[in-house]
């Protein structure tokens, strides 16, 4: 890979945007510790969701400086700190320039399916923050730094559940005699995963007018919370999202036996969905640094391990409490989501393996140490978060406070 003027592209510099959240917190720390030099951007607003909703992590976290100070001390690196909104762009365009990023991941987008669809309100927010934040890394990559690869966490959920094989961002159809690649239709179900979708469109379109290089990291539902670097010290601690709006699947479940209350599988249960440990979505998104995409080239992986029916965790989940002693009981909770709750789902997941990925498949020790870890925070648990409140069906206009 070359840079426009020709010379060998060798990342260095790396902007992790979004670097305080939970898949971005543990890449950055990752980073680092790998010998690139980091700058984490980040406005705090996933914390400011918690106090808005009540909300907490099951496991206690410092502030950003902490976390950065303690980092320093024990490893004697530093990362860059940037707060600030990348929504507006004089703050981004300033970040740019005085950063001058060899590669940016952005991670820093309004996540979750459930909080898109509280209300009119908070649809509107995510879409206007993810797709207006990622229009302005592109038009500071553009601007500042063209040679910058962009590396951009999208979902699985852009692809829906369709009944025919998930190839990774493209797909060759012969229709009427011709044949072209295109790319893979997108049926996405939140208003949040629809963001992603408008987010790959422009990223494509600009790839190809403005000739930026960018890989689109679609991600499934990530779960654990330890990584080599987030283990080293207490204050180093992730994040951990238990709650109905913010926690995933898997690492709900572990909480949920934990603290005895029934696993929350909503209806059948038969919906699948693609799955990876948290020490795999660093080592994918090094992997994507390191291997950048060609200038113009507008590069899509699915980056997961597994594919998993939700009923098929609470089973899983379910046998390592017994181990534990634990008595874990699972509810059919009615399917607050528009989803299809029994479908054929099988996704290509080739080409971060072929440029090297060691995958942590789920193990039983890895759901055992989870169910330790949450048994050690339970008495942080607020049991009010566990059950579902955001309806697909009845979002409306009137802003909720929950
Ligand atoms: P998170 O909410 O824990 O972290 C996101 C971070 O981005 C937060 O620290 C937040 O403050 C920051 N942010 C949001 N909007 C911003 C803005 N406008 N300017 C600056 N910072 C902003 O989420 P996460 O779980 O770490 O997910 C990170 C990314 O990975 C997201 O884009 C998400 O869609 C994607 N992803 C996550 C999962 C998962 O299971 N957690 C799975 C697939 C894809
Ligand atoms: N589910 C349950 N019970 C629960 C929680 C979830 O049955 O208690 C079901 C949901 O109905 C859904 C599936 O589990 O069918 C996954 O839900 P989730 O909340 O674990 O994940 P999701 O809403 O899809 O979103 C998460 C992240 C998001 C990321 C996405 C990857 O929050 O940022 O984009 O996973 S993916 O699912 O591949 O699109």
């Amino acid at each position: 890979v070359q840079t426009n003027s020709g010379e060998p592209f060798k990342p260095k510099r790396v902007m992790v945007i979004g670097g305080d959240g939970y898949c971005g917190w543990a890449t950055a720390l990752h980073l680092s510790n790998k010998g690139y030099d980091v700058a984490i951007v980040d406005n705090l607003v996933r914390r400011l969701f918690d106090h808005q909703l009540g909300l907490d992590s099951l496991t206690p976290i410092s502030s950003i400086q902490d976390r950065l100070q303690c980092w320093k001390s024990l490893t004697g690196k530093s990362i860059e700190l940037y707060v600030g909104d990348i929504c507006e762009f004089e703050f981004l365009s300033e970040t740019f320039r005085s950063y001058e990023p060899d590669a940016v991941v952005h991670f820093g987008e309004q996540r979750s399916a459930p909080y898109s669809m509280i209300d009119r309100s908070r649809a509107v927010y995510t879409q206007q923050n993810n797709v207006v934040g990622t229009l302005n890394v592109l038009f500071a990559i553009k601007e500042y730094k063209e040679d910058c690869h962009l590396v951009k966490l999208g979902t699985m959920g852009e692809y829906g559940t369709p009944n025919i094989d998930i190839e990774e961002g493209y797909i060759t159809i012969t229709h009427n005699g011709r044949t072209d690649t295109l790319p893979y239709p997108k049926q996405a179900s939140s208003f949040y995963h629809l963001s992603k979708v408008h987010d790959s469109h422009n990223i494509a379109f600009t790839c190809k007018a403005w000739g930026i290089r960018a890989t689109d990291l679609n991600q499934g539902v990530v779960y654990g919370v330890k990584t080599d670097e987030t283990a080293m010290h207490e204050e180093l601690c992730n994040r951990f999202d238990y709650d109905a709006i913010f926690g995933t699947a898997l690492n709900r479940f572990c909480v949920q036996a934990a603290v005895g209350h029934p696993l929350t599988v909503y209806g059948k249960g038969g919906q699948t969905r693609a799955f990876l440990d948290i020490r795999d979505t660093v080592q994918c998104v090094e992997l994507a640094i390191a291997n950048p995409a060609n200038p113009g080239e507008f590069r899509v992986f699915n980056q997961f391990t597994e594919q998993f029916k939700v009923s098929e965790l609470a089973s899983i989940v379910t046998k390592a409490g017994e181990k534990l002693g634990l008595d874990v009981k699972t509810i059919s909770v009615p399917n607050p989501r528009v989803e299809l709750e029994e479908h054929y789902y099988n996704c290509k997941n080739t080409k971060l393996v072929d440029l090297g990925l060691r995958p942590h498949f789920l193990s039983d020790s890895l759901i055992d140490s989870l169910l330790n870890f949450a048994v050690q925070y339970k008495d942080r648990v607020d049991t009010k978060q566990i059950m579902p409140g955001v309806s697909w069906r009845k979002v409306g206009v009137k802003t909720k406070t929950i």
